[in-house]
């Protein structure tokens, strides 16, 4: 009895941390789509999303010339900036910030304009809808968000 009783603990020990790891992805995954869905009815419209692009282009534009160059970029915290030093995972949200950056500067001017950067976002939404299961036309929600490549992309370097 007492054997089996420290196994169940032992298993109950293993589990927990996967369980919080799990939930606190759950919850940063919320708070971005949230930075998204203004209205926080669930669902990301074209007008949201293009507010949230013209908005953090223009803090990340810092001098006002209508660029922003990987470092603009990397320095931009996306709500994420503190969960990322809390989890020690700084240096791989920078990494995968790069990553992204270099994706949608499909140029290669080493800066993107307003229109790279929507274009960037919005077809890494397009991916995501076209990679459902059963895509759903014009519902941006969650489940959706979650296969955006960018998104997936931060996740997996906070994890
Ligand atoms: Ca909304
Ligand atoms: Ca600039």
């Amino acid at each position: 009895m007492l054997k089996l009783r420290a196994a169940a603990l032992m298993l109950l020990c293993l589990a927990v941390p996967d369980a919080r790891a799990q939930s606190d992805a759950e919850h940063t995954l919320d708070a971005v789509f949230h930075l998204f869905d203004e209205d926080n009815d669930g669902v990301i419209t074209d007008a949201e999303a293009n507010r949230y692009i013209d908005k953090t282009f223009k803090e990340m534009d810092g001098n006002g010339d209508g660029k922003i160059t990987a470092a603009d970029f990397r320095n931009f915290s996306f709500g994420l900036a503190d969960v990322a030093a809390a989890e020690g995972k700084s240096d791989s949200y920078e990494k995968a910030k790069d990553a992204i950056f270099k994706r949608w500067d499909k140029r290669g001017a080493g800066a993107l304009t307003l229109d790279d950067y929507r274009a960037g976002v919005l077809a890494d939404a397009a991916a995501a809808q076209r990679g459902g299961a059963r895509p759903q036309q014009g519902r941006f929600d969650i489940r959706t968000f979650k296969r955006a490549p960018f998104i997936k992309e931060i996740m997996k370097s906070l994890r």
